[in-house]
C-alpha cells in the first residue's frame, strides 16, 4: 500500500473486540491477569497499552522503518535515544538544531560525561574531521531548525557507517510524508509529534523509530525504565491527526511555497530566505532529492533588525505569535528569544539565529489570506521601504 492509504489505516484497524472503526482509547493503567504472569499481552501501562501501540506501529509504518516507540515528548524521545550513550562517550550535533535539544546535550548529558562538538555538515569531509576514536553518535535534522538547511542524510548516513556511527535524524520538520531518513540510511529517527504527526496543536508527544531489533530492545528498556510515556488519550490525538498527514502537507507546502516567493520578491524589506524548495537555493536540487515537497516550515530576514521583526510579528494576523509549529493555523515567531533563547547568545550568533531572523510555521487555511497577512505585516513594519 501507499503513504496515503497506510496513513489512514495502519494503526486504525477496527476493534477486534466491538468493530469500532476508530480505534478505543484504553485508559486502563493495569490489566487483570489469570494466572500469576498470565496476560492478554499487556501488564502495565507504563510498560506497554494498546493505544499507544496503534500509535508506535502507525509512526514506524510512515517512516518506513520496523520498530516504532512514542513517548511524553519529543524531548523525552531525544532522551531515550541520548541515553544508548555511556559516560566517556562523543556525540557530533550537525549544524543547527531546535534549542531544546542543544540545552539537553549541553546541560544534561554533558552532566553524565557524554561530550560533543557541533559541526557544519553541509561538506562531509567536516563530518569525517570531527570524528573521534570515542565518537558514537551523529545527531542532525533536515532542514534544521531554525535556518532551514538540508543536509545530504545518504552522506552523513554513509559517513557514521563507514565509522560505525549511530545516526539519529530529528525528522519532526520534513515529517514522515515528505521525508524518511531510515531509507537514506538512517539508524534512528526522533520525531516531536506534537508538530505535523499530531498536526493541530492540542497535544505533546515524541516518537522513535528504527529498523534495528537490538537499539529498539535498549530503547524501549529505557521508555520503561525511565517512565517518558505518552498518556492513551494523546495517543488517540496523534493517531488521529496522522490519518490526514498526507493531506495537510499538501497544502501547508503549496501556502509555504506561496509565502517563500512573496518574501523573495519583496527584495526591498526582506534580505534572505531559507525554504527548501525555493528554486533559488543553494540546496535545492539536494532537497528535491530528498525530500517530496517542501514542507510548511521557513525562515527569513527582515531588514531593519529586531525593532522592524517585533513590528511585523505583532502585526499579523492570520499567524500566531508563538513557539511550535507543524498545525493547522499558521504559527510565527522569532527565534533568538523565543525558541532559541536557551543557546549561549556567542552560540546564536555564529550559527546566525540573530535579531533579524523570523521563523514561519505556514498553516492550512486560505493561500490569499496568508499571502496577504504577510505583505501586509511587511508593510507595517518597514513604511519606507519599496
Ligand atoms: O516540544 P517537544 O515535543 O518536546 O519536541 C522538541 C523538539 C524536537 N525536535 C524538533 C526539531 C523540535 O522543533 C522540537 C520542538 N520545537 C519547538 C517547540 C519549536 O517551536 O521549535
Amino acid at each position: 500500500m501507499r503513504f496515503d492509504t497506510r496513513a489512514v489505516h495502519v494503526g486504525n484497524e477496527a476493534d477486534e473486540l466491538t468493530g469500532a472503526v476508530t480505534p478505543p482509547i484504553y485508559t486502563s493503567s493495569t490489566f487483570a491477569q489469570a494466572k500469576i504472569g498470565e496476560t492478554k499481552g499487556y501488564e502495565y501501562s507504563r510498560s506497554g497499552n494498546p493505544t499507544r501501540q496503534r500509535l508506535e506501529r502507525a509512526v514506524a509504518d510512515l517512516e518506513g522503518g520496523k520498530l516504532g516507540l512514542a513517548f511524553a515528548s519529543g524531548l523525552a524521545a531525544e532522551t531515550a535515544v541520548a541515553g544508548l550513550l555511556r559516560s566517556g562517550d562523543h556525540v557530533i550535533i550537525c549544524n543547527d538544531v531546535y534549542g531544546g535539544t542543544f540545552r539537553l546535550f549541553n546541560q544534561v548529558f554533558r552532566n553524565f560525561g557524554v561530550s560533543f562538538d557541533r559541526v557544519d555538515a553541509r561538506s562531509p569531509e567536516n563530518l569525517e574531521r570531527a570524528i573521534k576514536p570515542n565518537t558514537k553518535m551523529v545527531w542532525m535534522e533536515s532542514p534544521t531548525n531554525p535556518l532551514m538547511l538540508v543536509l545530504d542524510i545518504k552522506e552523513i548516513a554513509k559517513v557514521s557507517k563507514a565509522h560505525g556511527l549511530t545516526l539519529t535524524v530529528d525528522n519532526t520538520f520534513a515529517s514522515p510524508c515528505l521525508q524518511n531518513p531510515l531509507k537514506l540510511g538512517a539508524t534512528v529517527v526522533v520525531h516531536s509529534t506534537t508538530k505535523y504527526i499530531g498536526g493541530h496543536s492540542d497535544l505533546v508527544g515524541g516518537a522513535v523509530v528504527t529498523s534495528s531489533q537490538a537499539l529498539y530492545e535498549k530503547v524501549k528498556f529505557l521508555q520503561n525504565a525511565t517512565g517518558s510515556v505518552p498518556g492513551p488519550f494523546d495517543c488517540y490525538l496523534a493517531l488521529r491527526g496522522l490519518r490526514t498527514i498526507h493531506l495537510r502537507m499538501e497544502r501547508h507546502s503549496k501556502n509555504a511555497a506561496a509565502v517563500a516567493d512573496a518574501l523573495s520578491n519583496d527584495t526591498a524589506r526582506v534580505d534572505e530566505v531559507y525554504y527548501p524548495f525555493l528554486r533559488r537555493s543553494p540546496s535545492y536540487k539536494l532537497a528535491r532529492r530528498q525530500m517530496s515537497a517542501g514542507g510548511g516550515m521557513m525562515a527569513f530576514r527582515i531588514k531593519g533588525g529586531y525593532k522592524a521583526a517585533s513590528k511585523f510579528l505583532e502585526t499579523l494576523k492570520v499567524f500566531t505569535l508563538g513557539e511550535s509549529l507543524g498545525g493547522v493555523e499558521s504559527l510565527a515567531e522569532h527565534p533568538a528569544r523565543m525558541t532559541h533563547a536557551s543557546l549561549p547568545p556567542e552560540e546564536r550568533k555564529r550559527l546566525g539565529i540573530t535579531d533579524d531572523l523570523i521563523r514561519l510555521s505556514v498553516g492550512v487555511e486560505d493561500t490569499t489570506d496568508i499571502v496577504d497577512d504577510v505583505k501586509g505585516a511587511l508593510k507595517a513594519a518597514l513604511p519606507r521601504h519599496s
